[in-house]
């Protein structure tokens, strides 16, 4: 039963339904299936074979955001049921995090922020496509001790350098950790932009923040 639902999720997202989306989300929070489970097993491997048939040709823009809204609805279905299950970690911090400056892509980020709050952080979400001025003063404003940067394109990358410059060139570096991640992001990336950490997904985006933040 569960599988089932799961696979309607992934194939409303492939068929661009985004009605059977939300339903099919709907549908399994009332089935008792873990948020967590209804974006990993359900959501994203739709929003990924999407993202393959777009890159093979198949598919075109217009699908790429018919899917994108799907996604961002059943977000919002969900968003309320992982704070529900927030709970309070001892090294909880406060952070920052957005999708870096010229870049729109805005669900794995939204994915990392709720996640991060379900957790216990307090999450300052600055959206899609932020100014490298506008990281640096949220951070300096909101006192805090880790920033979260996403980039999804291969030409917005090297943002998330910018921004950690940036953050040296005005003497916050040493007060807060900044974590990278995002489609195109390696460990290596990461490494050679001085960020840090990376993280691959959501989970891990968590579960290395707990660990930066205690690390302090
Ligand atoms: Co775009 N897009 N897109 N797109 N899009 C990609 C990224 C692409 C790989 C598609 C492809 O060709 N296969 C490709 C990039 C190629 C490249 O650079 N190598 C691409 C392109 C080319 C473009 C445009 C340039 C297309 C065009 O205009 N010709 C354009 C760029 C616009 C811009 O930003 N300036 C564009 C536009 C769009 C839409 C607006 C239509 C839409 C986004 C809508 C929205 O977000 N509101 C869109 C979408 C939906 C995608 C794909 C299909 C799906 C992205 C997604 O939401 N995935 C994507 C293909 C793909 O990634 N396979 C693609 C689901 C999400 C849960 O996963 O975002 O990877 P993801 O996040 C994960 C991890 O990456 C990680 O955790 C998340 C959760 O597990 N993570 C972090 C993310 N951020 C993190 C931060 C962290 C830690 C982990 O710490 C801070």
């Amino acid at each position: 039963m569960s599988n089932e639902l799961l696979a309607q999720i992934t194939n409303s997202l492939v068929d661009g339904d985004p009605d059977g989306t939300v339903a099919g989300t709907a549908q399994a929070i009332a089935a008792g299936i873990e948020p967590l489970v209804i974006i990993e097993q359900g959501l994203v491997p739709g929003m990924r074979i999407v993202g393959e048939r777009y890159a093979s040709g198949e598919y075109f823009l217009p699908n790429l955001i018919v899917s994108a809204n799907g996604m961002k609805q059943a977000m919002a279905l969900l968003d309320p049921e992982l704070k529900a299950r927030r709970q309070e970690l001892k090294s909880a911090g406060t952070v920052v995090i957005g999708t870096v400056r010229g870049d729109i892509h805005e669900i794995g980020k939204s994915l990392v922020a709720t996640m991060l709050a379900a957790n216990g952080f307090d999450v300052h979400d600055l959206g899609v496509d932020v100014p490298v001025d506008a990281f640096v003063a949220r951070v300096r404003e909101a006192g805090a001790n880790l920033v979260g940067l996403s980039a999804l394109l291969t030409t917005t990358m090297h943002g998330q350098r910018d921004v950690i410059d940036a953050l040296a060139k005005a003497g916050l570096r040493d007060r807060v950790k900044v974590m990278v991640g995002g489609a195109p992001v390696t460990r290596k990336w990461a490494d050679d932009v001085g960020a840090d950490g990376w993280a691959q997904d959501a989970v891990a985006a968590v579960d290395l923040a707990s660990r930066l933040v205690a690390r302090g």
